[in-house]
């Protein structure tokens, strides 16, 4: 979708004597007046200036030279169009460029430039209780940016701003609610809860950074409701949800089935409400995990991220008690070592540099206390070459007593490059 801005302007002809005589300086002289919204007139080239400033700015006018040689005017007509695209507001948060009336009618706050001036960069945050079809919303806790102590329900409706809008995707840029019980960790005190969509897990505790796609369906459907339950002991909440709708056709769209998806030859994958010192594994979940494989790599590597804050990692604990060293566990089997309750899915993996013995090994599970694809005490690099890249996380309703203070997972990942060993 476009704005357009109408330009109308009286070049008054003053006379001859007057400084005022030429189009060019009427310019100069109307624009410090402030009539109008340009600092300088460089030449008396309206064109050249709009379009070298921004090939996305077209304009049609007219210039109509007065028919009577002795009229005192002249008068210049301009519509200036540009995309409502994403721009970045004074305020650091993003917006939509469009005009200031289009931004007060659509609910949003302008904040800052954009379109070379002719546009103003209109930011939507919402809160309790209301909906919106803009993109780019930030959904934001009552009193934001002030916490939120309180008890209650506070939701967003999400309705497509078009029907060829396939996924929304939620950035958490600020999400602290309080964590799940320490028992079996399940989220019954705060709780995030998106509905309307394909099943996503309940999710609570510290998210910051962390993304969710939603799917929203084909064509015209139900609107996605995003609800934040607040409950029990006194706690100060603070969140801010970026709303992005994501077409169809898009190229950021996630593959089907991916809760989470990664762009990129490297980066990090967390669990939710992963922190090493204080995060506890979220109980209930069973979601996909996506990397898109870029061109040209055929692998993927894992590796448990560094922990600076526990004597013993702690980046990869999803069973056990995490209060000491547990070795890595493996399979779908209900033996000791068997990964039955809790496991990240890494498809057929195994760990980087290991001769393969002769029946070729590779495993599925992993869970334990430390991350590899073999029984071991030792973390190792994981490699998988199952396309497309995906992990899938899954865990149960119970901890206690088996499994004590699990954090969840946090690793690196590399993409590798397709050769005689990966391919
Ligand atoms: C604004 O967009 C930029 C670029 O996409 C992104 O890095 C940044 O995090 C966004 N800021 C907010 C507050 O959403
Ligand atoms: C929403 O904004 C993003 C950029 O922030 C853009 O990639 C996407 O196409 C927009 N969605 C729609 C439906 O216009
Ligand atoms: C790490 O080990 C030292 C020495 O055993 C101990 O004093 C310290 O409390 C440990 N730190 C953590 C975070 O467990
Ligand atoms: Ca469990």
């Amino acid at each position: 979708m476009v704005s357009k801005v109408l330009l109308l302007v009286l070049l008054l002809k003053f006379c001859k004597s007057n400084d005022i005589s030429s189009p060019n300086t009427a310019m100069k002289w109307m624009a410090s007046k402030g009539v109008l919204n340009r600092v300088s007139f460089p030449r008396w080239n309206f064109d050249g200036l709009l379009n070298k400033a921004n090939p996305a700015n077209k304009r049609e006018s007219g210039f109509w030279p007065s028919s009577q040689k002795e009229s005192r005017f002249l008068s210049l007509f301009t519509v200036v169009t540009f995309p409502n695209g994403a721009c970045a507001g004074a305020s650091g948060d993003n917006g939509t460029c469009m005009t200031a009336r289009e931004c007060s009618t659509r609910g949003g706050s302008a904040n800052g430039q954009c379109a070379n001036g002719f546009g103003l960069c209109c930011i939507f945050m919402t809160s309790c209780g209301s909906s919106t079809s803009e993109n780019g919303t930030y959904f934001v806790n009552a009193g934001y940016p002030s916490s939120y102590d309180g008890a209650g329900s506070c939701d967003l409706t999400v309705i497509k701003s078009h029907p060829d809008v396939c996924q929304i995707r939620l950035d958490f840029n600020r999400f602290t609610i309080a964590g799940p019980e320490p028992t079996n960790h399940v989220c019954n005190q705060d709780q995030f809860i998106v509905s309307g969509g394909n099943p996503i897990p309940t999710i609570c505790g510290v998210n910051q950074g962390s993304h969710m796609y939603v799917d929203a369906g084909v064509g015209t459907t139900q609107p996605v409701k995003l609800t934040f339950v607040t409950s029990g002991n006194s706690y100060e909440r603070i969140w801010k949800v970026k709303i992005t709708q994501i077409p169809c056709s898009s190229i950021y769209k996630a593959d089907e089935g991916c809760l989470q998806y990664y762009t990129g030859v490297s980066g990090q994958l967390r669990s939710f409400n992963y922190d090493p010192a204080s995060g506890l594994q979220l109980s209930n979940q069973d979601y996909g995990i996506c990397v898109r494989m870029e061109r040209n790599f055929c692998g993927i590597q894992y590796t448990a991220c560094p922990d600076n804050v526990n004597n013993r990692s702690r980046a990869f604990t999803l069973s056990g008690n995490s209060n000491g060293p547990v070795n890595a566990m493996i399979g779908s089997g209900t033996a000791i070592n068997n990964c039955a309750n809790d496991w990240l899915l890494v498809p057929c993996a195994t760990n980087v540099g290991r001769v393969q013995p002769a029946q070729a090994l590779c495993t599925d599970r992993i869970c334990g206390g430390t991350f590899s694809a073999e029984l071991s005490m030792t973390a190792a690099t994981v490699l998988s070459t199952v396309k497309p890249f995906r992990l899938w996380f899954h865990a149960d309703n119970i901890e206690a007593p088996i499994d004590i203070d699990n954090r969840g997972f946090c690793l690196n990942y590399v993409q590798q490059p397709c050769t005689n060993n990966v391919a």
